[in-house]
């Protein structure tokens, strides 16, 4: 593993290079890859961003969005290979797993190139030539701006690049509510909107430019698939293939439901369950200082920071999911009771 100081001076003009990020890209996935590839196209290299599934609508108006490739299209996937191969650094944002990147994982794991790696969750594996990891950042966007402070690049930060890490700062602090917003997240905000960045223009931009049948899809989650467990102190959620086909979901509309959960009084922890043909996706949300990262890992396949992980339950049956929770609940209850008493 080298300094990531060293890489600067090997990013030399005509570099071939591919950046990457996780699975089901969310806004700092998509910003932090679309700024830095716009970074390192000033510096002269080629760069490519490649995706592991599509990205959602209200993120396609990022400068760069439309060349974005995704593994999951027919033709994009034999020209992402094909890059794979070629490219001297494979830049991994906003995951420091490779199984994040779901069928993609393999391609990216024999790629010849170094890979290096530029985020913010917990325990990464050791799987890159370069870290710039750090779990204190919240967002992966935010760890873009101090690099390209780092290497004195300062005057590259333009237009196009503040909008995309300010949407990624914004949504990974959830509107800069959540506890991972520091003094520091609010100088680097402070520092886009001195040199333009519209910050208006772009939350509505994310939030909103829902479909009417979004809304009509989260008004049912909340009003028929939502429940809170006193005992608990848990919201739990669960969305239907069935609701999802009939409200029409695209990617990204089940995309802060979870947060829900917790505006209920009492509540601590907040729990979606997403049925997918390939299993039940869940989202845990919390406040502080319950952690669900550990109940995530421990119980459900997932993991991810201490206030906002991801979990995943097979076989496909929101049933058995639910049944695992009430036979693991139970064992958190002394840990549910000493928090709500903080
Ligand atoms: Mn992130």
């Amino acid at each position: 593993m080298s300094s990531i100081s060293a890489l600067r001076a090997q990013l030399r003009p005509g570099t071939k290079v591919v950046i990457t990020t996780h699975f089901n890209p969310d806004s700092d996935a998509i910003g932090s890859s679309l700024a830095w590839q716009n970074y390192l196209l000033q510096l002269g290299l080629e760069v490519r961003v490649v995706v592991p599934s599509a990205v959602a609508a209200n993120l396609q108006w990022m400068d760069g969005a439309d060349q974005i490739l995704n593994f999951e299209d027919t033709v994009h996937k034999i020209a992402i290979e094909s890059l794979l191969q070629d490219a001297e650094f494979v830049f991994c944002l906003d995951f420091s797993g490779l199984q994040r990147l779901h069928g993609l994982s393999h391609r990216v794991t024999i790629a010849p190139g170094k890979k290096v790696v530029i985020d913010h969750h917990l325990n990464p594996e050791d799987f890159a030539d370069y870290y710039y990891h750090r779990t204190t950042a919240a967002s992966t966007c935010e760890l873009i701006y101090d690099l390209i402070q780092e290497w004195g690049d300062d005057e590259k930060i333009n237009l196009e690049m503040g909008a995309c890490l300010y949407s990624g700062i914004m949504t990974d602090t959830g509107s800069f509510r959540h506890p991972n917003t520091t003094a520091h997240v609010h100088e680097v905000v402070a520092r886009l909107i001195q040199k333009g960045v519209n910050t208006n223009a772009i939350h509505r931009r994310i939030f909103d430019s829902a479909h009417i049948d979004r809304l009509r899809f989260l008004g049912h989650v909340l009003a028929n698939r939502m429940e809170y467990l006193p005992e608990y102190h848990l919201t739990l959620m669960w969305i239907t293939e069935e609701d999802q086909k009939q409200f029409n979901s695209q990617a990204g509309d089940t995309e802060g439901i979870v947060n829900y959960g917790l505006q209920i009084a009492g509540s601590i922890w907040s729990i979606l369950l997403i049925q997918r043909p390939d299993g039940i996706k869940l989202s845990f949300r919390s406040i502080e200082p319950f952690a669900v990262n550990e109940f995530a890992s421990q119980y459900f396949e997932g993991g991810g920071h201490k206030n906002a992980s991801g979990g995943r339950f097979s076989p496909s049956s929101l049933d058995g999911a639910k049944e695992k929770l009430q036979e693991v609940l139970p064992l958190y209850l002394s840990e549910i009771n000493r928090v709500k008493n903080l």
